[in-house]
């Protein structure tokens, strides 16, 4: 079987890039071409966990919200109070429905008082803001933008972009961002990015641009060993961080994975936004289900998974494992398990695996 070529499935302005440094595979994130390993899963986790990795990551698309009631929809849009948010700075949001099912989970970016970017995951916003935008009548275009992301993850991370960029790098918060030209390359740099080994998203503003982008930054992370690799299973898991769309259902709120952090209910204009009134109810009520880490007996590594396993006790259903890898630092497979808020860490359960039943217990997430 092959690929079909075709215009719906995007490239990102790095995919020779990638062809080049050996992509071993590809998925597809917001209709784009997002590579999905370079054949060395064990090495890759390792360069990301003890040097540096950088990663194609054009796929996470900006849905640009621009007028004079960008700011307006901007926090019609998102359960957090955007109202101290500075240009310059990115704030992670728990996009809902109506309903209060979490349907994104992007970086919501202030560039500045008119204009805004949603970092997505893979859904589209840009339908869903522009019809909001035109049902309370407000006045703000919404449009995806000629960006692309591309990440430099891990320890050493900073090393490359001091050298890049200047020793003023060192001094970026987390999520903040600048508007910064390399070499004639219109760029913002951004300290952000899917892995928690710390590191910087360099957001290229003109496609034109993007193998000279990637060969500029591999050149300068030459010293450091740097190598191709794209958001990583392995960590991302050990990590805690959760995968919009693998790890949710069409009915999973933000206070069932460990989003409630970033949701705020109660600010001046939190009446207007999308899906307050079931997400008071639900934190009043308690959210049905909640998400823990699953530890699964026996140490022989077993291969990710595409699909949800059902999780029981006593051959009751309890939730769903909705992710799984092998921990290369723990040496146990782990996952992530959606289960009734009666289960605790600590707990026993069962893993269906088709006929097979694997014995595993709860844990707190992230992983220790
Ligand atoms: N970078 C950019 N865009 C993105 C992602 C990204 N869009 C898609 C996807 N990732 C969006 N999802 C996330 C999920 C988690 C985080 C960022 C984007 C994240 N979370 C930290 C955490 O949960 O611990 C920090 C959150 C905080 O403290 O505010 O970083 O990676 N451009």
């Amino acid at each position: 079987m092959q690929f079909t070529p075709h215009t719906r499935i995007r490239r990102s302005p790095f995919f020779e890039a990638t062809v080049s440094a050996g992509a071993a595979g590809f998925t597809t994130y917001n209709h784009m071409l997002l590579p999905a390993g370079y054949g060395d899963p064990e090495g890759e986790y390792w360069r990301l966990r003890r040097g540096v990795s950088m990663w194609d990551v054009a796929a996470q698309r900006q849905v640009e919200l621009r007028g004079p009631d960008a700011g307006k929809l901007a926090q019609i849009l998102a359960p957090r109070d955007l109202s101290r948010c500075a240009a310059g700075q990115g704030k992670y949001v728990a996009l809902c429905n109506h309903a209060g099912a979490l349907i994104n989970d992007p970086i919501a970016l202030k560039l500045d008082d008119d204009t805004y970017w949603f970092s997505i995951a893979d859904s589209n916003i840009l339908f869903w803001a522009r019809a909001i935008a035109a049902e309370r009548r407000l006045d703000a275009a919404v449009t995806e933008p000629d960006v692309s992301p591309l990440a430099v993850q891990g320890p050493q991370a900073a090393e490359v972009i001091a050298a890049l960029f200047g020793e003023w790098t060192r001094g970026m918060k987390y999520f903040h961002f600048r508007r910064a030209d390399l070499d004639r390359m219109p760029l913002l740099l951004a300290r952000s990015g899917w892995s928690k080994q710390g590191g910087f998203e360099i957001y290229l503003l003109d496609r034109a641009h993007g193998m000279r982008l990637w060969n500029t930054v591999a050149e300068a992370g030459a010293a450091w060993d740097i190598a191709a690799g794209s958001p990583n299973a392995n960590e991302r898991i050990e990590s805690g961080l959760l995968s919009w769309g693998g790890d949710t259902d069409d009915a999973t709120n933000p206070f069932e994975v460990r989003l409630g952090k970033f949701v705020d209910l109660d600010f001046d204009g939190a009446d207007e936004v999308v899906g307050i009134d079931a997400l008071r109810r639900i934190r009043r009520d308690g959210p049905a289900r909640h998400q823990l880490g699953v530890i699964l007996d026996g140490d022989a590594p077993a291969p990710p998974h595409p699909l949800w396993y059902d999780i029981t006790v006593d051959g009751r259903k309890v939730g769903d494992m909705t992710c799984g890898i092998w921990s290369y630092r723990l040496a146990r497979n782990i996952g992530f398990g959606l289960v009734a808020r009666d289960m605790t860490a600590g707990m026993r359960v069962e893993v269906v695996k088709g006929d097979a039943r694997i014995g595993a217990t709860l844990t707190v997430l992230p992983f220790a």
